[in-house]
C-alpha cells in the first residue's frame, strides 16, 4: 500500500515515572527491527519531559492526547499546542470521545484544537466515532459526517494532508467490544470516500487509524482491511508486549 501504518498508544490517565520507565524502554527494545510502520506514545501531559528524554534518540514518536484550543491568555489548567511543541511532541489528539462527553467538547472546539495544534506544527490525531444509541438508531454516517465536515468547513480539505483521522466507534472502547473488521472497514471506506469528494489526493494519502479495544489478537485482522492504517490503542498500549505485538501486526 502507499500509505505507511502508525500505531499510537493513547495511555489516557495512566502511568507513573517507574512504569512509564520500564514500559517505554520495553517499547523502544521491542519495535527495534520493525522499520515498516510509524509508532506513537500519547502520555499525560506531566510526562512529556521523561517521555522526551528515553525516546528522542529513537524511531518513536511522542504526542498528548488534547491540546488547547487557546496560543495563551488566563486559561487555567490548559496546555498550548507551542508548549507541547517544546518537549517534542510530533502528535497531540484532538476530539477523542472522552473528551466530547466527559469535558464537553463539541466538534467547534475540536475543530479549534486541530487547528491550533497544526498551526504550532503538530500533527492531530482527528477523532470520530458515534456512540451505541447512534449505531442502532442507524445514524452513524450521519455523525461521523458531522464530525468530520467540522473540520473541513473550519481548515479545509487541504489541512487534513497533515493530520490523522482515527475512528473510535464510543461503544468499542475499553468495554472489549471491538468493530469488527469489516464493521470498521465500512465506516472507514465513508470516511475517505467523503473526503474524496473534496479531493481524491488527500483522501488517497490520509491515515485513517482504527481505535476501541485494539488487541495483540485481533490487530492483524483489523490492519488487513483496505482502509485501516493502523491503530489507536487505548489499554492495550499500557502493557509492552500487548502494545509491542500490535506494533509488529502493523509492521
Ligand atoms: C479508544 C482506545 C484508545 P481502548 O479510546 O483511544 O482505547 O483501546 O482502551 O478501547
Amino acid at each position: 500500500a502507499m500509505r505507511s501504518k502508525l500505531v499510537a498508544g493513547n495511555w489516557k490517565m495512566h502511568g507513573g515515572m517507574a512504569q512509564n520507565q520500564d514500559l517505554l524502554g520495553a517499547i523502544v527494545a521491542g519495535t527495534a527491527a520493525l522499520r515498516n510502520a510509524g509508532f506513537a506514545v500519547c502520555v499525560p501531559y506531566p510526562y512529556l519531559a521523561q517521555t522526551q528524554t528515553l525516546l528522542r534518540d529513537t524511531p518513536i514518536q511522542w504526542g498528548a492526547q488534547n491540546v488547547s484550543q487557546y496560543d495563551k491568555g488566563a486559561y487555567t489548567g490548559e496546555v498550548s499546542a507551542a508548549m507541547l511543541m517544546d518537549f517534542g511532541c510530533r502528535y497531540a489528539i484532538a476530539g477523542h470521545s472522552e473528551r466530547r462527553a466527559l469535558y464537553g467538547e463539541d466538534s467547534r472546539t475540536v475543530a479549534l484544537k486541530f487547528k491550533a495544534a497544526q498551526a504550532a506544527g503538530l500533527i492531530p490525531i482527528l477523532c470520530v466515532g458515534e456512540t451505541l444509541d447512534q449505531r442502532e438508531a442507524g445514524i452513524t454516517e450521519q455523525v461521523v459526517a458531522e464530525q468530520l465536515d467540522a473540520i473541513i468547513e473550519s481548515a479545509g480539505i487541504n489541512a487534513l494532508v497533515q493530520s490523522v483521522l482515527a475512528y473510535e466507534p464510543v461503544w468499542a472502547i475499553g468495554t472489549g467490544k471491538t468493530a469488527t473488521p469489516s464493521q470498521a472497514q465500512d465506516v472507514h471506506a465513508f470516511i475517505r470516500d467523503r473526503i474524496a469528494a473534496h479531493s481524491p489526493e488527500v483522501a488517497a494519502g490520509l491515515k485513517i487509524l482504527y481505535g476501541g479495544s485494539v488487541k495483540a489478537n485481533n490487530a492483524e485482522e483489523l490492519f488487513a482491511m483496505p482502509d485501516i492504517d493502523g491503530g489507536l490503542i487505548g489499554g492495550a498500549s499500557l502493557v509492552a508486549d500487548e502494545f509491542i505485538a500490535i506494533c509488529r501486526a502493523a509492521n
